[in-house]
């Protein structure tokens, strides 16, 4: 039995209901001059450093230096694997162009299918990694990766068998989302529905092959329509597999309602959210993952209704959305920044939309999120003096060590 003991820390547990109340998030569940046990990859126990147990037997031990211990960080939407880049897109828009405009004229995530499908699956990986190392030195543990820029069968299975890969790479925990309904590729310009046909026939092979955790979508006039998603939705609920949508970013197109229809796991973007789609989301238990890296590269004005959510008690995530066009980044700190700098959200507010409820989101609840006894030993420790720093301080990243399954490397 491996055990380690991390003392000389303060521990921002996330846990519900532990709060001392400094913020909508019900505070960081602290646990000052705490110290944390971990066996078996397991946390075993956790408290003050003055009641550790006695009889906790031979562990390595672990000096935090004051520092401060989370749970690590779970990026819960993001377009990690990838090929090429849209630097020149960025060139475009700053003359003027939309980024509605470059899509319909074949840029922007046609762009990336075309770079992802020449990139052998090899060569993806290389790619990918050097995001997501990024990624872990910021404190991550657990990864959402969607597909989406592969757009053909062999494409999008080469993607999620990236993503799978990285799990096997590197020590972090990776969920695959099936994003075939991302862009209509050239090949079925002006038949939409029929690629929508091929997406469903794709999906239960790549299904049975184990490389789909959960099937997302695009719901937006310049993607894919509540009907053609619906469709999907229903293939995906035959399959077992849990939904997730790209809604309302960049109109009203009331796809929130439908992926509360079908329970899903969560709705994401949400700057155009409706009253109606609120109350939806707050009735299916939908988790609400905020964007804001993609709000502000969008240089958008529409503000999401945090207040109208937090009123109605959805759980709010907060993920980096990391992805060529919309959200150039493998800092997930970033993402916590401005999620309380543009959405007005308190910073433990946001540190529990990257942990505890991106953890729902992920239909992780139970096993990572939080630091509580049982859990998963995915921790993450901070050079820092309080959690706030983590939203707070930005570019850097203040990380000394993480965990992932009670493993460090
Ligand atoms: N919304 C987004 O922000 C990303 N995908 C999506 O559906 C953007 C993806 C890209 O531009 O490559
Ligand atoms: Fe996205």
């Amino acid at each position: 039995m491996s055990a380690i003991l991390l003392r000389n820390l303060h521990l921002a547990t996330m846990a519900n209901g532990q709060g001392y109340g400094q913020g909508y998030g019900q505070g960081y569940g602290e646990v000052r001059h705490g110290a944390l046990l971990v066996e078996d990859g397991r946390i075993a126990w956790l408290g003050r450093e003055a009641a550790i147990p006695a009889d906790i037997g031979e562990c390595e031990e672990i000096d935090g230096n004051g520092g401060w211990l989370t749970p690590g960080l779970i990026d819960c939407h993001t377009h990690l694997v990838f090929g090429g880049n849209r630097a020149h897109e960025f060139e475009l828009r700053l003359q003027g162009a939309s980024y509605e405009e470059i899509a319909r004229s074949g840029g922007g995530i046609r762009s990336t299918v075309a770079a992802t499908r020449a990139a052998t699956e090899d060569e993806l990986l290389a790619l990918s990694l050097r995001r997501l190392d990024d990624m872990l030195a910021h404190g991550m543990t657990t990864v959402e990766v969607k597909s989406g820029y592969g757009l053909d069968f062999d494409n999008e299975r080469k993607m999620l068998r990236v993503a799978r890969r990285l799990a096997e790479v590197r020590n972090v925990g990776v969920k695959t989302s099936y994003l075939a309904a991302h862009a209509l590729p050239y090949e079925y310009e002006h038949r939409a529905d029929d690629y929508i046909d091929s997406c469903i026939a794709w999906l239960k092979p790549l299904a049975a092959e184990g490389l789909i955790d959960a099937v997302d979508a695009f719901c937006e006039p310049i993607a894919f329509s509540r009907a053609q998603v619906e469709r999907l939705f229903k293939a995906a609920r035959l399959l077992g597999l849990p939904v997730k949508l790209h809604a309302e970013q960049l109109s009203d197109s009331a796809g929130t309602q439908l992926a509360a229809e079908f329970r899903a796991l969560s709705a994401d973007h949400l700057e155009y959210l409706s009253e109606a789609g609120v109350k939806a989301m707050a009735a299916s238990g939908t988790v609400a993952v905020l964007l804001p890296v993609a709000f502000y590269c969008l240089r958008e004005t529409k503000l999401p209704p945090i207040e109208a959510l937090r009123s109605v008690g959805v759980p709010m995530a907060v993920s980096s959305d990391c992805n060529p066009g919309t959200a150039p980044t493998s800092n997930p700190l970033l993402a916590l920044n401005m999620a309380c700098t543009l959405f007005r959200l308190t910073p433990d507010e946001a540190l529990a939309g990257m942990t505890r409820h991106a953890a729902r989101a992920l239909d992780l609840q139970g096993e990572t999120g939080m630091l509580q006894v049982g859990m998963r030993a995915d921790l993450a420790l901070w050079n820092i003096e309080r959690p706030a720093t983590l939203a707070y301080w930005l570019g850097a990243s203040p990380l000394a060590r993480r965990w992932h399954a009670g493993r460090s490397q």
